[in-house]
């Protein structure tokens, strides 16, 4: 009896291998096809390769506050490929959560800063994830 159950296992382990060597096998090379289809189609759908919005680590071009519980200027007109650094001059922390979701800062502190580039043209609204009474408007021509 335990010579049948190892054996019956040893098959069972057989059979597993095989089945995940030979669906490894088939599946590496067609699972390339749609990664790369995947990839190409957020390059396509706003024509410039690049995300409408991105946090970025270094000093942007244009500088803002987050200080009194307030963002400033507002609303803050830049043009395309601008980067906006927020300071923030509270002792809270804040972010810049653009409302649609598609950008945020995450926390920063007293003193620290989050930057924000635009690539593309546009109203954005924006509000702090902390102190969601914290509203702004950014204006990207
Ligand atoms: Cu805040």
């Amino acid at each position: 009896m335990r010579t049948w159950t190892t054996a019956v296992f040893g098959i069972l382990l057989t059979l597993a291998f095989a089945a995940c060597g030979s669906s490894g096998a088939t599946s590496a090379p067609a699972s390339e096809g749609p990664a790369s289809a995947a990839s190409e189609a957020p390059a396509a759908s706003n024509g410039t390769g690049a995300a409408a919005c991105e946090v970025v680590q270094e000093v942007g071009t244009v500088q803002a506050k987050a200080a009194g519980f307030a963002f400033s200027p507002d609303p803050i007109t830049i043009s395309v490929g601008d980067a906006i650094t927020w300071t923030n001059g509270d002792s809270a922390p804040h972010t810049v959560t653009l409302d649609d979701g598609s950008c945020d800062t995450g926390q920063f502190g007293q003193g620290e800063t989050g930057t924000i580039r635009f690539n593309v043209a546009g109203t954005y609204a924006y509000h702090c994830a902390v102190h969601p009474n914290m509203k702004g408007t950014i204006v990207v021509e």
